[in-house]
């Protein structure tokens, strides 16, 4: 559960539909070309909260099927339908999934005790490993130490995907509950995050920097401290131009210029520009020459 996971993006057709072969694609590369440790599936990357139940569930299948065992593979079944986020996790444990993350409810302004029973519902009735999805950028719930430490506290959450940048916390989190796993969200800290006290990161730009943030992660694991900030240097450049132009957009329009199907985007989201898709093909060639 420890390293680098990729949050997979989801290639769609230009009418909406799921692009299986696209899909496929993008986990091969994934695994095989920059050898990321595990899959995140249907996060905020993942566009999965503009799908239906049955296209995420076609997306959990897909991606199994075409990853099997060679990764750790997490899916993000978190949903404001309770009843879709619990089906949508015996499915994913069924499959084999190795653990279920799930965003914390956003849209209303649940109080805490509303979002603690959210997880209690679902973990007891999936009776399978969680990851707590926190990532107040999106959702605008922030939690205190102690909140966090409830939602740990419940049998069978076993960690935070923490896309909170607050690092001071996630130190203090990591010296209180050493046995749980904690991931870094925000791409351009990861260095940060690791030295912070997290035992890896997912993120969406490990579909394009996946080496450079394996060997970052490696550098860290040597306390090579001046080779990791180099490599975060680097990273930072394409991190902040796909900030710029448009994250999501920008990692379909490179994957497809390096030949792997990334398809489209959901509905409202908007393709790229012609200008826009220029200064993203820039990627390619930073890419190619580093
Ligand atoms: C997910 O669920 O898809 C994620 O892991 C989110 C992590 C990403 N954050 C957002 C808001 O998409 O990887 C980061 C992010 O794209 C990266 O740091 C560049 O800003």
């Amino acid at each position: 559960m420890k390293g680098i996971m990729t949050a997979l993006i989801t290639p769609f057709n230009e009418d909406g539909t799921l692009n299986d072969k696209g899909l496929r694609e993008v986990v091969r590369h994934n695994i095989d070309v920059m050898g990321v440790d595990g899959l995140y599936i249907g996060g905020s990357t993942g566009e999965s909260f503009l799908m239906d139940e049955a296209m995420r569930s076609e997306l959990l299948k897909i991606v199994k099927e075409e990853a099997g065992d060679a990764v750790t593979l997490i899916a993000q079944i978190g949903s404001l339908n309770i009843e879709e986020a619990i089906r949508l996790g015996n499915e994913a444990k069924e499959l084999g999934y190795d653990a279920l993350s799930a965003i914390t409810p956003y849209y209303y302004k649940f109080s805490f005790e509303e979002i603690k029973s959210y997880y209690e519902r679902i973990t007891e009735e999936t009776n399978h490993p969680m990851v707590v999805y926190s990532i107040p950028v999106l959702t605008g719930t922030q939690m205190t130490i102690d909140d966090y430490g409830e939602l740990l506290a419940i049998p069978n959450v076993v960690g935070v995907k923490y896309s909170d940048t607050n690092l001071s916390r996630l130190t203090k989190l990591k010296e209180l509950y050493p046995d749980k796993v904690f991931y870094g969200g925000a791409d351009d800290m990861l260095l940060q995050y690791i030295i912070s006290g997290a035992d890896g990161a997912i993120g969406s730009t490990y579909s394009l920097l996946g080496k450079q943030a394996k060997a970052l992660f490696d550098a860290l694991q040597n306390s090579e401290l001046k080779e990791a900030k180099n490599l975060q240097l680097e990273m930072n450049q394409v991190i902040a131009k796909m900030e710029s132009i448009g994250v999501y957009q920008t990692l379909k329009h490179v994957l497809k210029e390096q030949g792997v199907d990334a398809g489209f985007m959901k509905f409202p989201f908007k393709e790229l520009t012609d200008d826009e898709k220029r200064q993203a093909s820039e990627i390619v060639d930073i890419l190619a020459s580093g």
